[in-house]
């Protein structure tokens, strides 16, 4: 590289040793010809340089565009390795390779592939600053692509003071993003240039030939899920794992409950997190936001109860079908002087104005100056392409948290905030109740590892089974499952008050003409302040084998649209469906090896109390 690194270095206040050496070695790899250290205080000249270059167009006040390249518009789970020195570390999900192997094959790769390029040094910080597990939160994000800097800006806490002020100064993550001649990557094809590798025992990510932010946002999916997961278990502290954080406050007891949970993608995780009380309940509850995709989670020996914060700084949500009833809260988020980057929606020239499906209900009438995701004009589209979506199934929002306008006050406490309530949910036509609650700790995880989401698409999996997606971290798994599943009974078993567990289910339908029969959105907070009532003791619900179901009259369903036939269906459990559906958990839960007893012992609890129900 032409420039001089440690001028630009010094320019910039960069004083931790190892983070300096970690700079020089990838400028000398990567052949970039300039290294520039940035920070948030940056983010307004980076937008101007990027608006200058056409890289992102504008999108309203304060508001920004960009497209990716139209094969690079999704993570690639294939393309996705964790690599460690251990074979041991091999599990299921987590496409374990060899570290030795991975390491000079990922240098190859990036070698003066950033030729002509600035290198941007991103030093970040994924938890709120003073957080007992900040020792896990530092990473240096070396990127190639000035969008990705924008986006971590938003998305994590950037600046050089985060690594400067280590405790140990080595003990930051190394995170290497190298954007590549994406056109010639042979994205999907037997040639696939691509590697997404976490090489989770040295600390280091090193992904190659993405622009697409679930690949190249360093700090958010590869450090705070896959290697924060390892790190969680490595050192025996934590849990990381792909949950939303939101807060409940009783505005007549004053009370204040945090319920985390996690949910397989398209089953409605980011509309839960940001959710608002129903109007007829609004006086008495007031719903805070924290995070809606990411959670740690640990035991706080002060107070003996699991403690969580969202270790990210923003929101990388999904556009589709974000509107004034999904999530009105996310589209106030992403309003005029937001800053927000949006990706892959449609855009309409003359005025910056974004669209995507499900915006509204239709795209807007007057289709002069709109262009699709790939920058196509609408009215130039040939007859095949005509209904094609507007935008990409993919686009996205880009806005940092504190733009959410139900942000919760405490969202920087680095104490983090005490959870009551760990759910998971799938999205399940019939067999899974409204919510069922689980006191049982082992229970609880079992039905974490056993979470799923119907198949999208019939050619996709046999009818009704679950594609399964373990605690909603199939993708993020960075170690074998049975440890796992070890490490969540440790974690939350050494908490002396235990959260509750429960399964919520907003998408069952009607058998004959498939509508829903629970409204969904606000009204999901019915089932979570039944849940809190159950573990205050002020609601005892029915005991069935899969849990603890409301009864009727439990819920608070004042100002709700539900009929009494619906509301029997959505609290009742069909016992011949659960049969069939504990017979193929079996088969899911055989795969993990060293699998601990307690998990197999609920299962067959739970088996065998299915079979003494009458059907
Ligand atoms: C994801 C995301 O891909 O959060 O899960 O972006
Ligand atoms: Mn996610």
């Amino acid at each position: 590289m032409g420039a001089d690194v440690d001028g630009v270095l010094d320019g910039a206040g960069l004083k931790n040793a190892p983070v300096r050496e970690y700079v020089r070695h990838w400028a000398e790899v990567t052949g970039a010809a300039r290294v520039e250290v940035v920070g948030a205080a940056d983010d307004a000249r980076l937008i101007r340089e990027a608006l200058d270059a056409g890289e992102i167009l504008p999108a309203g006040e304060g508001r920004y565009y960009a497209r990716s390249y139209v094969k690079d518009t999704a993570r690639s789970e294939e393309r996705t390795i964790v690599a460690t020195n251990d074979p041991a570390d091999a599990g299921v999900y987590n496409n374990w390779r060899p570290a030795a192997e991975m390491r000079p094959l990922l240098e190859e790769r990036m070698r003066g592939a950033s030729a002509g390029k600035t290198m941007y040094v991103v030093p970040y910080l994924m938890a709120p600053p003073g957080s007992p597990l900040e020792a896990y939160a530092a990473g240096v994000e070396l990127t190639d692509h000035r969008t990705v800097a924008l986006h971590m800006i938003r998305m994590a806490r950037v600046g050089v003071d985060h690594i400067n002020a280590l405790a140990e100064p080595d003990s930051f993550v190394r995170a290497v993003h190298v954007t590549g001649d994406l056109p010639n990557l042979g994205q999907g094809t037997p040639d696939d240039q691509r590697y997404f590798v976490t090489v989770a025992d040295e600390r280091t990510i090193l992904h190659f030939g993405s622009s697409y932010g679930g690949n190249a946002l360093l700090g958010k999916i590869a450090h705070g899920l896959r290697q924060a997961a390892y790190d969680g278990w490595a050192s025996g502290e934590f849990l990381a794992e792909q949950f939303m954080l939101l807060g409940i406050t009783d505005k007549k007891t004053g009370r204040k409950y945090h319920v985390c949970g996690g949910f397989p993608s398209a089953s409605g995780k980011t509309n839960l997190a940001m959710m608002l009380a129903p109007d007829a309940l609004g006086d008495r509850y007031h719903v805070e936001f924290y995070g809606d995709d990411i959670a740690w989670l640990w035991a706080d020996p002060a107070d003996g109860r699991i403690h969580a914060i969202n270790p990210e700084f923003g929101v990388f949500g999904v556009a589709k079908d974000t509107n004034e009833t999904t999530n009105p809260t996310a589209l106030a988020s992403v309003g005029p002087g937001t800053g927000t980057l949006f990706t892959n929606v449609a855009y309409h020239e003359p005025t910056g104005e974004v669209w995507w499906e499900g915006r509204t209900p239709h795209p807007p009438a007057d289709v002069a100056g709109w262009r699709d995701w790939t920058g196509e004009l609408i009215s130039d589209r040939p007859t095949d392409r005509r209904d094609a979506p507007w935008a990409h199934p993919n686009s996205r929002f880009t806005t940092t948290l504190a733009n959410v306008p139900n942000i919760a006050a405490d969202f920087e406490n680095p104490r983090g905030v005490p959870i009551d309530a760990i759910i998971f949910g799938g999205r399940t036509r019939d067999r899974e109740p409204l919510i069922r609650a689980i006191t049982d700790l082992a229970e609880g995880v079992y039905d974490g590892l056993t979470l799923g989401a119907e198949a999208t698409f019939a050619a996709e999996g046999v009818d009704g089974q679950l594609r399964y997606d373990p605690m909603s971290m199939r993708p993020f798994m960075a170690y074998p499952e049975g440890a796992y599943a070890a490490h969540w009974l440790k974690i939350i078993g050494a908490a002396r008050e235990k959260p509750v567990f429960a399964h919520v289910n907003w998408f069952q339908r009607d058998p004959d003409d498939g509508r829903f029969l629970w409204p969904g959105y606000r009204d999901n907070l019915r089932a979570l302040l039944w849940l809190v009532r159950l573990n205050n003791g002020e609601v005892t619900g029915r005991a069935t084998p899969v849990g603890i179901i409301p009864t009727a009259d439990e819920l608070e369903l004042d100002g709700a649209d539900v009929d009494a036939g619906d509301l029997e269906r959505l609290l009742s459990i069909d016992v011949a469906r659960w049969r069939t559906e504990m017979a193929n958990r079996e088969r899911h839960l055989a795969q993990f090896a060293d699998l601990p007893e307690p998990i197999w012992q609920a299962h067959r609890r739970i088996t065998a109390g299915l079979a003494d129900l009458p059907t």
